[in-house]
């Protein structure tokens, strides 16, 4: 009689202990995936800026309605000076800092760089955030008041690629046209940042 009993109890024993045994085993597991995602890395970096007035004594640009620039006859504003930031320190720019030199009413200038993904993950961009204020698909355009004096004094449009998916090793390049408006006070100098906001690309979200 107690044999029996105890063998009932090595059975439930040994049943407890598989049970205990699965659910480790799917625990670790859940565990590893888990901890496998954390290290797959949404990772990009702006690279190679470059502009159209980044010269000592070179000639200023100006633009029509369209952004189509011309390059005109006198040396008043820029140069340009650009400056690549590493905002969160983890080791890639990714922050534009963007200084007009003594700008004026028509005065134009175009930017340009690089967005590479060192990342392991596809990446789509949302938005850009340009002094301050959000570019997205739908709104590329914006004019902004960087003197806080009511009045708009730059119009910026940025060009390529809100939207795009970018592969992993794969590069975009970006251009930003500014053009000065008639609220700015002459001579003055503008800086702004430019930053993209980017997220993971899935197959639902395009
Ligand atoms: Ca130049
Ligand atoms: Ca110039
Ligand atoms: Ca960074
Ligand atoms: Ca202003």
């Amino acid at each position: 009689m107690l044999n029996k009993k105890l063998a009932t109890i090595l059975v439930f024993l040994t049943f407890a202990s598989a049970i205990v045994g699965f659910a480790y085993a799917h625990w670790t597991k859940t565990f590893t995936i888990k901890g496998s995602v954390t290290t797959t890395e949404l990772d990009w970096r702006l690279q190679s800026p470059s502009c159209l007035d980044d010269g000592d004594n070179e000639n200023d640009y100006t633009c029509d309605r369209s952004w189509s620039y011309t390059q005109g006859n006198k040396d008043v504003g820029g140069p340009t000076i650009l400056e690549l930031v590493d905002s969160d320190g983890d080791g890639d720019n990714d922050t534009l800092e963007v200084t007009l030199q003594n700008v004026y009413p028509g005065y134009y200038e175009r930017i340009t760089f690089d967005v590479y993904n060192n990342g392991e993950m596809p990446l789509i961009f949302r938005k850009v955030i340009i002094g301050g204020q959000e570019f997205t698909r739908d709104q590329p355009t914006v004019s902004l008041d960087l003197n806080n004096d009511s009045k708009d004094d730059i119009k910026i449009k940025f060009a390529d690629n809100i939207g795009g998916q970018l592969d992993p090793g794969d590069s975009f390049s970006e251009t930003v046209h500014i053009l000065i408006l008639q609220g700015c006070i002459e001579g003055q100098t503008l800086t702004f940042t430019i930053q993209l906001v980017a997220e993971n690309w899935s197959p639902q979200q395009t």
